[in-house]
């Protein structure tokens, strides 16, 4: 069982507390506990497995470190299973939804005898909501809202859909007179990797025009909302998008506002309080007299309450405000520390394009290098390299390298490691690469055990360098394989191997809060696009949001060494 599964059961028993009328220090406890499982950066179930204790985690108490141990072990937790009998069903359902406290469910459930989403929705149609005394039309009305919310908030979309979306509209929203800092806040700001909707932030002279402009846009399907500084809408393909527009001098604490976390403000508003300082979305108020103080930058806004700047991606609530009043927030890995790719495929296996087209691409990106890395021929994949074409491959690049300046295509492999933890090719071949990636493609329903020790053996071949999307799950499709991550970071710490960020937005593989963890045991990683073209060279911003995400700097980062290093570090084995 995942911690977000975890944080769930923790949250409902909240909600079911409160259903209940019980003390309101126990409810507080659960959701607390809840929060902090849901962001822990480690998985429960490998503490639990290597005899560490859940009470250390702050926000988990004695008890509920307990409950934590029987759910996760046994996959159920009496606790709860005895609350939900005794409550009626479907109620979680009902609390579930934004507006609907434990008192309208407990009128809805008893008086309409209600107990699911779908017979809500059916009830507000007939208009039996509506009739509640005390709720009336409108009420219900906004139940409707939010169980579409609700519904599309289930349907997250990948960032890698998301964000070009949102760069299409930045740019046509651009062409409007006065408008100013035209940006995406939110979940996509922080480079989670799915986002529930895209928040747009701004300034202009005259907010209404940009607004107005938004609602006309041909992207979309649906107004939601439409007034003089904020507009939301559907675009085709059923995303929303809610725009935001002030006065160029209120941007900064905007922006702060709409980036989130929910989590991370709330952890801030509360540090204000203590200063005696109210915040908002547009400005901070000394509660003593009443005054606003607006802010152009978030950096002044952070300023103002006396911490370092925190980058977006760090804004989850996991410690960045202590590290940011002790101004030790470190400086984090940027686009521009990369100084090439590691992982791209040509037509000689899967991909679309040419040795020299992707190392012409990588020169425009201003890297110093590209490592070509198709495939071996291993089983089930399609056109993999076979010895006799790898030689021809790598003739071909090291005429290609004696031919073009400003770029080093370095010779490489992204080499399967087989069932049996066997790699395709033979230590004669690979010794001979400049650099030596290894995964697994096929048999992903091994049992952990042996998955495990399959990727680890590959980390302990002396001729491999990096083991390249560890887990192989796809965001919104493949689940991960099973595998102990924990302890192939271990392993690849031991080794001194590296491991992969997978860029790709569908991989993105390592996932934040493994890559914050193997950084943690000190293991390198690397961030790789997996290119099957020159387009799919962009997505290096993908895995370097990632690796932001995981508190990683510039030194956690393979490819931020320029050639000269990046080489005496892949063939120390060779
Ligand atoms: P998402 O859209 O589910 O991927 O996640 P976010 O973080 O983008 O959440 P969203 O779109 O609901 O709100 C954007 C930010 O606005 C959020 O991170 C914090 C801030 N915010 C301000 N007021 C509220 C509020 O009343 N509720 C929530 N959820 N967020 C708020
Ligand atoms: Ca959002
Ligand atoms: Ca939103």
């Amino acid at each position: 069982m995942k911690n977000n599964e975890v944080a769930r059961v923790f949250q409902d028993i909240a909600d079911l507390l409160e259903f209940k009328g019980e003390n309101v220090f126990k409810i507080r406890a659960y959701e607390r506990a809840a929060r902090a499982i849901e962001h822990y950066p480690r998985e429960l179930k490998t503490m639990i497995e290597a005899g560490e204790e859940l009470r250390d985690i702050p926000g988990v108490g004695e008890a509920i470190a307990g409950k934590a141990v029987e759910l996760i072990t046994t996959g159920r937790l009496s606790y709860y299973e005895n609350l939900k009998n005794k409550l009626p069903q479907g109620i979680t359902n009902l609390l579930a939804i934004p507006g609907i406290g434990p008192k309208t469910a407990r009128r809805l459930s008893g008086e309409l005898g209600i107990s699911s989403v779908d017979e809500l929705e059916r009830a507000i149609n007939e208009g039996a909501v509506a009739e509640l005394s005390g709720l009336g039309n409108k009420t219900a009305e906004n139940m409707l809202h939010q169980i579409q919310a609700l519904r599309r908030k289930d349907q997250r979309i990948p960032i890698g859909e998301a964000l070009p979306i949102a760069e299409e509209i930045i740019i046509a929203l651009g062409a409007v007179a006065g408008v100013r800092n035209l940006t995406p806040a939110g979940s996509l700001r922080r480079f989670r990797e799915t986002v529930g909707d895209i928040d747009l932030m701004g300034t202009a002279d005259n907010p209404g025009q940009v607004v107005d402009a938004f609602a006309a846009l041909p992207q979309v399907a649906q107004v939601l909302a439409h007034g003089s500084t904020k507009g939301s809408v559907i675009v085709k393909g059923g995303l929303q998008i809610d725009l935001r527009m002030v006065n160029h001098d209120a941007f900064g604490s905007l922006l702060q506002h709409f980036t989130g976390s929910q989590q991370h403000n709330i952890a801030l508003r509360e540090r204000g309080r203590r200063q005696g300082l109210t915040l908002s979305e547009y400005g901070i108020t000394v509660t003593s007299t009443d005054e606003l103080e607006k802010f152009s930058t978030e950096e002044d806004f952070y300023r103002r309450l006396g911490l370092q700047y925190i980058p977006p991606e760090l804004r989850e609530a996991q410690g960045e405000l202590a590290r940011a009043e002790q101004q030790s927030i470190p400086p984090l890995v940027e686009l521009s520390d990369m100084k090439g790719d590691l992982h791209a495929h040509t037509r000689w296996s899967d991909g679309h394009d040419s040795v020299e087209e992707l190392a012409l691409a990588a020169r425009d990106l201003g890297y110093q290098y590209i490592a070509i890395t198709d495939h071996s021929a291993g089983r089930g994949i399609a056109h993999g390299l076979d010895m006799d074409r790898l030689w021809q491959q790598i003739a071909e690049i090291k005429a290609l390298n004696d031919r073009l300046t400003g770029i080093r295509v370095l010779t490489g492999i992204e080499v399967d490691i087989r069932a049996d933890g066997s790699l395709d090719f033979p230590h004669e071949v690979l010794s001979r690469l400049d650099i030596v990636i290894a995964a697994v493609h096929s048999s992903m329903h091994q049992s952990q055990d042996k998955m495990t020790r399959r990727v680890i053996g590959a980390i302990e071949d002396p001729d491999v360098d990096v083991i390249a999307h560890p887990t192989c799950r796809l965001v919104g499709g493949r689940e991960p394989v099973a595998i102990d991550l924990e302890a192939v970071f271990r392993a690849a710490a031991k080794n001194d191997k590296i491991v992969e960020i997978n860029a790709m937005p569908d991989r993105l593989d390592l996932k934040d809060v493994h890559a914050f963890r193997a950084r943690e045991l000190g293991v390198k990683l690397a961030i790789g696009t997996d290119a099957h073209s020159t387009s799919h060279m962009g997505f290096m911003r993908f895995g370097v949001g990632l690796a932001r995400r995981a508190w990683c700097q510039p030194r956690h980062i393979l490819n931020t060494l320029p050639l000269s290093e990046l080489l005496v570090l892949v063939n120390r084995n060779r």
